[in-house]
C-alpha cells in the first residue's frame, strides 16, 4: 500500500551515476560558500500537489495510482495519507513540507466539524514530524476552493464569508504553531475581481488590510512567531489578483502599514504570468527587504497559465541562486516545489522522479553561481558600470551635496554629460555561459 516502502533512500552519488534515484548535484552536507547545500535550500515538499493532486483537468477524469488512497474523504483514509506523505520525503530526504488546512483533512459539515477533523490529522502529522525530524516549512488555509469564497474571502462582498475566513484562518495559525511552521503564507486565493463593473476595489483592500492587521494581532496573541509571507499572482482564478506582482505586494504592505510583519513568497510560474522573470521578482523584493521565500516550479513559455511543472532549467536555478546568494539567503524560508507531476506522468514513482530532478537544478544552479561569484568577473564588470558614482560628481550625489540648482549649473556650464560606454550585454552573457 505504500510503494516507497520498499525503496532505498535517496542519495548523493555524483554526476556519473546512472542511478535514476540518487542525486547527482545536491550533496546534502557539502558546503558552498560556508553553508551546507541543506541550509542552503531548506528544500519543502507541497503536500497539495504531491499528495492531493488527482491528475484530473478539464477536459478528463483524474489519472494518478495512487494505492494508499481510497479517494474517500474519511478521516482514516486522510490519516494514512499523512503516513505515506512523511515517507516519501523521508526516502526523498527533503527537510521540510507545505500544507493548506484542507488539504491535510477533509471539510466537515460544519466549521466546527472541520476543525476537529483538522485536529484528528494534526496529531499524526506530529507524530510523523517527531518520528522523521521533517518540519513545517509554512501552513495555510484555502480560502478559494469551497464555493462560499466564490466572491473571494477577505475581499468578498458578503461580511459573513470575511468572518469566516478569519475563523479559518485563526484555526489555521493555530495549527501552525503547534507543528512548529516557521511560517505562514496568504496566497490571495480568489482576492481579486473578473470585472470593475461590480466591485469596490477601495473597499475591498480596505478590507484586506484589515484581515492581515487581525491576523498579525492574533499571531502575537497567541505566540506565533514565524515569518508571515504574501503570495504575488497577478491572475487566476480572477482575471486581476490584488497580489499582483512583487511590487504591488510592497506597495500595499506599506499603504496598509503591514511592512514590519510580512515578506513575500515568490512562485516563478507567478512571476511569468506577471510578465516577469523570476530573477526580477527576487532581485526587487530583495532590494527592498522583502525576499520571504520561493515556491520553486516553472511554467510553460507556450502556455499563459499556471502549469506548475518541476524546475529543469539550470539558468533559472543559477539566476535565483545568484540573487540568493548576494542577499544572503532564505531562512527562515525555503525552496518549496509548489510543482505538480503532469497529469501523464501517473505512477508515486514520478513524484520521486520530479522532486529529485528540481532539486539537483537547484544544486547545479547554486555551484553555477557560486563559481561566477568565485571568479569575480561579472560583479567586477557591474562595479566598473557603476564607476561614475564611486567618485567626483556621483559620490557628491549620492551625498545628498546637490539639488536641480547646483546641477543645472553644473550642466549648463559643461555643456553636456559625459560620453557614455557601451552596455555590454552579450559580454555579460558570454561571461554567465563560461560557467553554466
Ligand atoms: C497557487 C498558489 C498556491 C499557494 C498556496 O497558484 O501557488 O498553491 O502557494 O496557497
Ligand atoms: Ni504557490
Ligand atoms: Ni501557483
Amino acid at each position: 500500500m505504500n510503494p516507497f516502502e520498499s525503496i532505498d533512500a535517496i542519495r548523493y552519488e555524483g554526476p556519473e551515476s546512472k542511478n535514476p534515484l540518487s542525486f547527482r548535484w545536491y550533496n546534502p552536507d557539502e558546503v558552498v560558500e560556508g553553508k551546507t547545500m541543506r541550509d542552503h535550500f531548506r528544500f519543502s515538499v507541497v503536500y497539495w500537489h504531491a499528495f492531493r493532486g488527482t491528475g484530473a483537468d478539464p477536459f478528463g477524469a483524474p489519472t494518478m495510482q495512487r494505492p494508499w488512497d481510497d479517494g474517500s474523504n474519511s478521516l482514516e483514509n486522510a490519516q494514512r495519507r499523512v503516513r505515506v506523505a512523511f515517507s516519501f520525503m523521508e526516502k526523498l530526504g527533503v527537510n521540510f513540507f507545505a500544507f493548506h488546512d484542507r488539504d491535510i483533512a477533509p471539510e466537515g459539515k460544519d466549521l466546527k466539524e472541520s476543525n476537529a477533523n483538522l485536529d484528528a490529522v494534526v496529531r499524526v502529522v506530529k507524530e510523523e514530524q517527531q518520528r522523521t525530524g521533517i518540519r513545517l516549512l509554512w501552513g495555510t488555509a484555502n480560502l478559494f476552493s469551497h464555493p462560499r469564497y466564490v466572491h473571494g474571502a477577505a475581499t468578498s462582498c458578503n461580511a459573513s464569508v470575511f468572518a469566516y475566513a478569519a475563523a479559518q484562518v485563526k484555526k489555521a495559525l493555530e495549527v501552525t504553531l503547534e507543528l512548529g511552521g516557521d511560517g505562514y503564507v496568504f496566497w490571495g486565493g480568489r482576492e481579486g475581481y473578473q470585472t470593475l463593473y461590480n466591485t469596490n476595489l477601495k473597499r475591498e483592500l480596505d478590507h484586506l488590510g484589515q484581515f492581515l492587521h487581525m491576523a498579525v494581532d492574533y499571531a502575537k496573541a497567541i505566540g506565533f512567531e514565524g515569518q508571515f509571507l504574501i503570495e504575488p499572482k497577478p491572475k487566476e482564478p480572477t482575471k486581476h489578483q490584488y497580489d499582483s506582482d512583487a511590487a504591488a505586494c510592497i506597495n500595499f504592505l506599506r499603504a496598509y502599514d503591514l511592512i514590519d510583519y510580512f515578506k513575500l513568497n515568490l512562485e516563478t510560474n507567478h512571476a511569468t504570468l506577471a510578465g516577469h522573470s523570476m530573477m526580477h521578482e527576487m532581485e526587487y523584493a530583495a532590494a527592498q527587504g522583502c525576499l520571504g521565500s520561493v515556491d520553486a516550479n516553472t511554467g510553460d513559455e507556450l502556455l499563459g497559465w499556471d502549469t506548475d511543472q518541476f524546475p529543469t532549467n539550470i539558468y533559472l536555478t543559477t539566476q535565483m541562486m545568484l540573487v540568493l546568494l548576494r542577499y544572503g539567503g532564505l531562512a527562515p524560508g525555503g525552496v518549496n516545489f509548489d510543482a505538480k507531476v503532469r497529469r501523464e506522468s501517473f505512477e508515486p514513482i514520478d513524484l520521486l522522479h520530479a522532486h529529485v530532478g528540481g532539486m539537483d537544478t537547484f544544486a547545479r544552479g547554486l555551484k553555477i553561481a557560486a563559481a561566477i561569484r568565485a571568479d569575480g568577473r561579472l560583479e567586477q564588470m557591474v562595479k566598473q558600470r557603476y564607476q561614475s558614482w564611486d567618485g567626483g560628481l556621483g559620490s557628491e550625489i549620492e551625498k545628498g551635496k546637490h539639488d536641480f540648482q547646483s546641477l543645472a549649473s553644473l550642466i549648463l556650464e559643461r555643456g553636456e554629460a559625459d560620453a557614455n560606454e557601451s552596455g555590454r550585454q552579450e559580454l555579460f552573457e558570454n561571461v554567465v555561459n563560461l560557467f553554466v
